[in-house]
């Protein structure tokens, strides 16, 4: 019975020193100490010892369990320090190595140029507002003075909601809601997205953006229109900038012109660019029509105003020098990160 227990002893050791873990370690306590255990069969046959022989090996038994108990300990100890070991290497943060550097998205050139615009006439003093792009025809056509019958109906020729529901074809409609809603002096302009039934190709585009405005004041004249048309121009492309106004008909404005600015490729010499003019086309203004004044409850006699619309993608494309229009929709990253 002695020699039993030594070789537990002696077996239980040499295999706690090659358990890998600690299920295989629990195992093993299992099997060697656990109630049904190779230690427990063997106390199980002390009944048949001399009274002399049972308390040695009753205290060689105890000792055997202690010793193996003891043994169980220190090797979960080992293990638990060898997991912490690897966990520790496994997670070495090196601090000295470089970041990596997150990509950063930018504004599209549309947004800058857009945003530019707006910074421009906030500091004019304009409010900025926008408006619904699907619009009644009322405040897209009629309420600027184009009737049903009307020959700009077909140039604006739009996509319809319903009979009487529309995509607007230019921002006009909000200065409409303005003119509408509250009293003068009104200085706002409303920039946004409008529509057009036009194919595609390097100039053109059934969707767009306009920057329309519109002052309404006692006393408002052309001049005025001139003057803060002018400071947009200079701001927007350097003091030198130049432009200049040509007769021109809008059923909205009365007089009404189309203004131009100095080619920002050749200087007004005349190239390609500008077809040989000098001047590129740049957008459309005029006081505005006295009928559409007074379908807004605004006296005409009273009060007087100019209102000017611009197209967004041509200031763009003449800013940065591009040539197909197609580009600033496309969201092609080798274009957009020239910008
Ligand atoms: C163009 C021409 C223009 C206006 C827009 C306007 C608005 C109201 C009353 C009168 Cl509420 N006029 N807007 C006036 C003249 C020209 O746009 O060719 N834009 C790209």
């Amino acid at each position: 019975m002695k020699q039993a227990l030594e070789k537990i002893e002696l077996a239980a050791k040499e295999q706690l020193a090659k358990v890998a873990d600690s299920a295989e370690l629990e195992a093993l306590r299992v099997r060697f100490l656990g109630k049904k255990g190779e230690l427990t069969a063997i106390l199980k046959g002390m009944a048949g010892l001399s009274a002399e022989e049972r308390p040695v090996i009753g205290q060689l038994a105890n000792k055997v369990r202690a010793d193996i108990e003891e043994a169980v300990e220190s090797r979960a100890a080992e293990l638990k320090d060898a997991a912490i070991r690897l966990r520790l290497k496994e997670e070495k943060l090196d601090v000295t190595l470089p970041g990596k550097a997150p990509k950063l998205g930018r504004l599209h050139p549309m947004d800058t140029v857009m945003r530019e615009i707006e910074d421009i006439f906030i500091g004019m003093g304009f409010d900025i507002v926008s408006g619904p792009e699907v619009e009644y025809d009322y405040y897209n056509f009629e309420a600027l003075n184009i009737p049903r019958d009307h020959p700009a109906r077909d140039t604006q020729d739009t996509f319809y909601i319903s009979d009487n529901i529309l995509l607007r074809t230019q921002t006009s409609s909000v200065q409409i809601h303005v003119m509408e809603n509250r009293k003068p002096p009104i200085r706002i302009v409303s920039p946004g997205r409008v529509y057009r039934s036009d194919a595609v190709d390097a100039t053109h585009s059934p969707i767009f953006h306009q920057i329309e405005g519109l002052v309404v004041d006692k006393g408002i004249t052309m001049a005025n229109l001139v003057g803060t048309l002018d400071m947009l121009m200079k701001r927007l492309y350097g003091d030198e900038c130049k432009i200049r106004l040509r007769p021109h008909h809008f059923p909205f404005t009365e007089p009404s012109a189309e203004v131009d600015i100095v080619c920002f490729n050749c200087g007004g010499k005349g190239c390609p660019m500008c077809k040989g003019e000098g001047y590129v086309e740049l957008l459309g203004a005029g006081m505005v029509h006295p009928k559409v004044l007074k379908q807004c409850g605004i006296d005409p006699e009273e009060y007087s105003g100019f209102a000017f619309g611009l197209g967004l993608e041509r200031i763009v494309m003449g800013k940065y020098g591009i040539n197909d229009l197609r580009l600033l929709y496309e969201n092609d990253l080798r274009f957009l990160e020239q910008f």
